[in-house]
């Protein structure tokens, strides 16, 4: 299932105008405001578009969220049926305090493409190529490690794992610390994190680690169209989230996803920075234009760059 070309541009045309929206609120010391620009925005310019959209992965459940909520009808109801992820804000605590590395970003498949996933916590792992069995998982951190560098011809401690500085982590960080790996820790934003392995410009080997769920199917669709693999396991901790995820449809609450469970097909993505990070330059302003830059990826047509546009405000 093919999504056609001419979605690339309107796809990045919608996380660039949520990306403009919420650069207003940078450094305004106001998370939800910020991010509220960029909902608003966001589904302002996906109503616009002629599709039959649904979104998967949204602000949250109906009760919990009023926009973008997950089932969520969006578009002009004209045109193909599309799964539509959205995180309209990654880093809400970056734009408040403006610091690098907010983002907005957009993932879209043909319908039934892109897993429903829950909002729970994931555990995660991406590396840079395909071949299987490398690291897993299911493996220590130790074996991954090991497997890592002997795959790459490289000694631990000429690799670099990124991820999250979280107490839950304790554990691997005191590994990869006793096996001399360099640690690259982030603060929020796994998404970008998760995006690191997929150039080696950004000396990231490995990302790991437990973040959310949500931005971690987000960033399984640009992964896929770099060749990357990605494993996950979602986290479900209360009863709650047990019977959310029955309700979806997962049974096996302890399944291990690959990257094609999670996005089959065909599938656009676009990260495009509110302020400057490791990933994207954010937004410039210049009279009554803005710049802003985005990480864009298509499986099906090979694209994978950033693009700089330059937009009337
Ligand atoms: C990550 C990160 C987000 O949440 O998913 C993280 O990408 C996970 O949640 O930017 P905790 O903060 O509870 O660990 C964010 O940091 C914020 O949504």
């Amino acid at each position: 299932m093919i999504l056609e070309k001419e979605f690339e541009d309107l796809f990045l045309n919608v996380s660039s105008r949520a990306a403009l929206s919420s650069y207003r609120y940078v450094g305004k010391n106001d998370k939800k405001a910020a991010d509220k620009a960029a909902v608003d925005s966001m589904r302002d310019q996906l109503n616009k578009i002629n599709i039959k959209g649904e979104i998967v992965i949204g602000e949250g459940e109906l009760d919990e969220a009023p926009m973008l909520y997950i089932g969520e009808k969006v578009g002009t109801n004209k045109g193909p049926e599309l799964d539509i992820a959205v995180d309209p804000l990654e880093g809400t605590n970056f734009a408040a305090n403006n610091l690098p590395g907010a983002l907005a970003v957009i993932a879209v498949s043909k319908k039934s493409h892109l897993f429903k996933a829950p909002e729970t916590y994931m555990d995660k792992i991406s590396v840079n190529f395909s071949e299987p069995n490398v690291v897993d998982l299911d493996f220590s951190t130790k074996k991954n490690i090991f497997n890592l560098a002997e795959f790459k011809n490289k000694k631990p401690n000429e690799l670099t794992a990124c991820i999250l500085d979280r107490p839950r982590h304790k554990k691997i960080i005191e590994e990869l610390k006793r096996l001399n790996v360099k640690i690259k820790l982030i603060s929020d934003g796994d998404i970008s994190g998760a995006l690191l392995v997929t150039d080696p410009k950004y000396c990231v080997d490995i990302f790991l680690g437990i973040g959310g769920g949500p931005e971690g199917v987000l960033a399984a669709s640009a992964l896929d169209a770099f060749g990357c693999n990605f494993q996950c396991k979602f986290l479900f901790e209360t009863k709650k989230d047990i019977e959310r995820a029955k309700l979806m449809g997962i049974d096996d609450l302890n399944k291990k996803y690959q990257l094609n469970e999670i996005v089959s097909g065909d599938s656009i993505f676009c990260a495009t920075g509110v302020t400057t990070g490791d990933l994207v330059s954010g937004i410039v302003i210049e009279g009554n234009e803005f710049i802003s830059e985005t990480l864009i990826t298509h499986k099906s047509t090979g694209l994978k760059k950033l693009v700089k546009t330059k937009q009337i405000i």
